[in-house]
């Protein structure tokens, strides 16, 4: 996994829009994001490794989403813009990456500056609650990740605007993160 400012320019999502500027993984934590990597193994040891993490952190459900044409179908073109629409969740967003890779973008508050994390195979990211993302594939097009959850998962986007900045999830993530 790699972070790093995203150049604002324009042109397709797709592709790196790396500003040259690194974000160190303790600037990402101070955001309130996490990451690991564990590497998808044939001996499936990484599912031990993740079943410990969902352990700890009480994630007590799971399924995988693959975002292809063909693992979305007639959905495609309209999830593919609605992740990219920047956004919130009032639950954290955990997602494994089980092959394929992508760019996560986070808003990093107080600035609001676009972060772009690159995911690959063997990333585990969490999203806290309430934070400002988005989300595009690469030029490889294609990501298969494991959703991590711990119970009916409130994952609709809530696109920013005026409600989303009076939610009350969102005024919880600001304090965590004054906190650091
Ligand atoms: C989401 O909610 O944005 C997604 O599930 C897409 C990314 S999954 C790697
Ligand atoms: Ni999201």
């Amino acid at each position: 996994m790699r972070a790093y400012y995203f150049d604002n320019a324009p042109g397709d999502q797709r592709l790196l829009h790396d500003s040259g500027t690194p974000v160190p993984a303790d600037a990402l934590r101070s955001l309130g994001v996490l990451s690991w990597h564990i590497p998808v193994d044939a001996d499936d040891n990484y599912i031990q490794a993740i079943d410990q993490i969902a352990r700890e952190r009480d994630y007590k459900n799971r399924d995988t989403i693959n975002i292809t044409k063909e693992g979305l179908g007639d959905a495609y073109e309209a999830k593919l813009k609605m992740f990219f629409e920047e956004h919130m969740h009032e639950d954290e967003e955990i997602r494994y990456i089980l092959d394929g890779s992508g760019f996560f973008d986070v808003r990093e508050h107080p600035v609001d500056s676009w972060v772009r994390i690159h995911v690959e195979q063997g990333d585990l990211v969490v999203l806290p609650a309430g934070i400002y993302h988005r989300f595009t594939l690469d030029e490889k097009n294609i990501i298969k990740a494991m959703r991590l959850f711990k119970d009916e998962p409130k994952w609709t986007p809530l696109n920013r605007g005026s409600a989303t900045d009076e939610n009350p999830i969102r005024h919880d993530y600001l304090a965590s993160v004054a906190a650091h």
